[in-house]
């Protein structure tokens, strides 16, 4: 048999079986609950001063004995101080009723998502483009520090789904279309955020979860979580793979994806769940779902007749968590599928010994709770310059016609474009906010590209018309009526332009799109600033691969910024200037046009495309 993927530590061992011999069948569904923070607050989201409510926490904890809460008040990134608070308050409850921690999720996926004051690295898709292990880890190192701060234990980060579907809306949020890029990249994040003992995680680190088992990121619509269909060879050698390399660098728990292969949903797949990563790795870490996965078996999935027979799939397949996340039916329904033989007992035990071995891990037991104070480097100068270098390295050149750049200095530039102002498109989704919405107001402390450009090359040489903006309040892709002209009329007075232009900031289903070309509006403001003939540079700021084949002629650069986070703007002002040299490679192929969407492992055949004249090599945009 497989040694085990974690070593067995024997105190905790025998911790978690004296603990469950004690424990009534309540008790242990209670651990296999998690619920949303929105639960047990306060219902008035108009006050800003958010509070745990305790007759909610009564029932909660008290009557369910719920185990897990996960996400954030109000769904706005809250200091450290108030997150001390709130999870002190939940622990206290906790321990005195029964005496076993609650553990606290939030996915703080790129640095510290939910944590105000923070520091934000870039997204996932820019850490794979530094081609940097140390420097991944050295990223999920600071932000379990910062996590911690807050005393949140659990940070539903790395994601390890392959981005190789250019139009799905969590293209960025991960390593890239690569599976050993992932694996490799995957390994380094488990380590910072975990540290090197998994069964000691200690007080600057936190439990990490990767996500989301698996092939998420392949649907064959396009769209989130919808479903997809890969073969069992690419299952296992593709997709698989970033999760056992995660898996043996000790990752102490695993989210499954919501959507479903070859008619079988993820959430129902013993083989997958309970065969392929209990057995075949013996790992005895934890399977959490995700949002309210177990009830889409019986409401979109339709593979279950009821709740109940939803619940007693997926707990049978292997799910040890149920993010439930609204209500506790779960636990009666679960309760009573026990009582009448349809899940065994000794499928709870499982679940509930990984819970609590993991929380045993964690040290939640002894440490609940921590006190922020003894976290003095959080959002200081040293993570600020982390953070930097991540984002310096992972922007890439994807043309520079004529050695343009870097640029001479003392000449005018008009920036351009409706990502040259925003932090919100800097950052992207999980941002402060699920939707990244709050970035402008919540990030105004640092630089948008415009800012870095004006403190880098001085205020006299920037000009600064947008020609195209966002609608403020709409949705992610809406855009106001184009002022191109004013953007034609500043462009007389410079020598270069640069263009920024891209994505509004989405996440998950909201960023599901129709078409994957760049917007008119902003094609055609390129369009109309190349034709004056002064030098285009092309910024790139987006979650996906837009496709901007009409405009890439016209321009003399082309720099690809992805989503590089609260440090993209001075990032993008050094690399432009030569103050540092570009050095990020693209970790996933850039379609030239729509039929193009293909990963390089699934290049079209050379020759007998060149023979039919059907596509052009050039076409792919740094492919590296
Ligand atoms: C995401 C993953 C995330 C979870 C909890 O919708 O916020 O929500 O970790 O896919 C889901």
């Amino acid at each position: 048999s497989v040694a085990p993927a974690i070593p067995r530590d024997e105190k905790i061992e025998k911790e978690v079986e004296a603990l469950l011999k004690k424990m009534t069948l309540e008790e242990k569904i209670g651990q296999m609950t998690e619920l949303t923070i929105d639960v047990i607050t306060k219902r008035d989201h108009s006050s800003k001063d958010f509070q745990v409510d305790d007759a909610l926490l009564d029932t909660v904890i008290g009557k369910y004995k719920v185990g897990s809460i996960l996400n954030v008040p109000q769904g706005v990134a809250q200091s450290k101080e108030k997150w001390e608070e709130i999870i002190r308050k939940i622990q206290d409850k906790s321990m005195k009723v029964m005496g076993i921690p609650c553990i606290y999720g939030v996915d703080q996926i790129h640095g510290t998502t939910y944590t105000l004051g923070g520091t934000f690295f870039p997204q996932g898709i820019n850490m794979a483009a530094t081609f940097n292990r140390g420097l991944v880890r050295e990223g999920s190192r600071i932000s379990a520090y910062e996590t911690k701060a807050g005393s949140i234990p659990w940070t539903y980060a790395p994601v390890l789904d392959l981005a190789r579907d250019a139009r799905w809306p969590r293209h960025w949020e991960n390593y890239g279309e690569d599976c050993y890029v992932n694996a490799e990249m995957g390994r380094e994040s488990v380590l910072g955020f975990q540290g090197e003992d998994p069964n000691k995680i200690g007080k600057q680190h936190v439990a990490a979860c990767l996500k989301h088992y698996m092939g998420y990121g392949v649907p064959v619509s396009g769209k989130d979580r919808t479903p997809s269909s890969i073969t069992v060879q690419d299952m296992r050698e593709k997709h698989f793979a970033p999760f056992v390399e995660g898996i043996k660098a000790g990752a102490l728990s695993v989210m499954v994806n919501s959507a479903m292969n070859n008619g079988l949903p993820f959430h129902a797949n013993y083989e997958l769940l309970t065969q392929w990563l209990k057995e075949d790795l013996n790992w005895d870490g934890l399977i959490v779902t995700d949002w309210a996965d177990i009830n889409n078996l019986y409401t979109r999935d339709k593979i279950a007749g009821s709740k109940k027979e939803a619940i007693k799939i997926a707990i049978n397949a292997g799910i040890d968590m149920s993010m439930v996340p609204y209500e506790w039916s779960f636990c009666t329904y679960l309760k009573e599928l026990v009582e009448e033989g349809e899940v065994p007992m000794s499928r709870i035990d499982d679940a509930v010994r990984r819970v609590l071995r993991m929380k045993y891990r964690l040290g939640l037991f002894d440490t609940p709770a921590y006190n922020h104070k003894e976290f003095p480097l959080f959002g200081g100068k040293e993570h600020a310059a982390a953070a930097l270098q991540a984002a310096e390295e992972s922007l890439v050149l994807l043309k520079n016609a004529d050695g343009i750049l870097p640029l001479a200095s003392g000449k005018k530039l008009l920036i351009t474009g409706p990502n040259a102002n925003s932090m919100r498109t800097l950052n992207g989704g999980w941002s402060y906010s699920w939707q990244g919405d709050k970035a402008d107001d919540c990030a105004a402390d640092y630089n948008t590209i415009l800012e870095s450009f004006t403190n880098k090359f001085g205020a006299s040489n920037i000009i600064y018309e947008p020609g195209v903006t966002y609608k403020k309040g709409g949705a992610w892709w809406e855009e106001n009526a184009p002022e191109i002209d004013k953007a034609l009329a500043a462009a007389v007075h410079a020598d270069y332009i640069i263009a920024c232009i891209g994505e509004n900031s989405y996440c998950e289903t909201p960023g599901n799109l129709n078409n994957l070309f760049l917007s008119k509006n902003q094609l055609d403001l390129v369009k109309a600033l190349a034709a004056t003939g002064k030098p285009v540079v092309l910024v790139l700021n987006e979650g996906r691969p837009r496709i901007v084949s009409e405009i890439e002629p016209l321009a003399k650069a082309v720099i690809n910024t992805m989503l590089p986070g609260n440090y993209g703007g001075d990032a993008l002002a050094n690399l432009v200037s030569g103050d540092a040299n570009f050095s990020g490679k693209m970790p996933y192929t850039y379609p030239r046009d729509i039929n193009s969407l293909f990963t390089y492992d699934y290049k079209p055949c050379e020759d007998l495309e060149k023979m039919q004249g059907a596509y052009d090599y050039d076409a792919v945009m740094s492919v590296q």
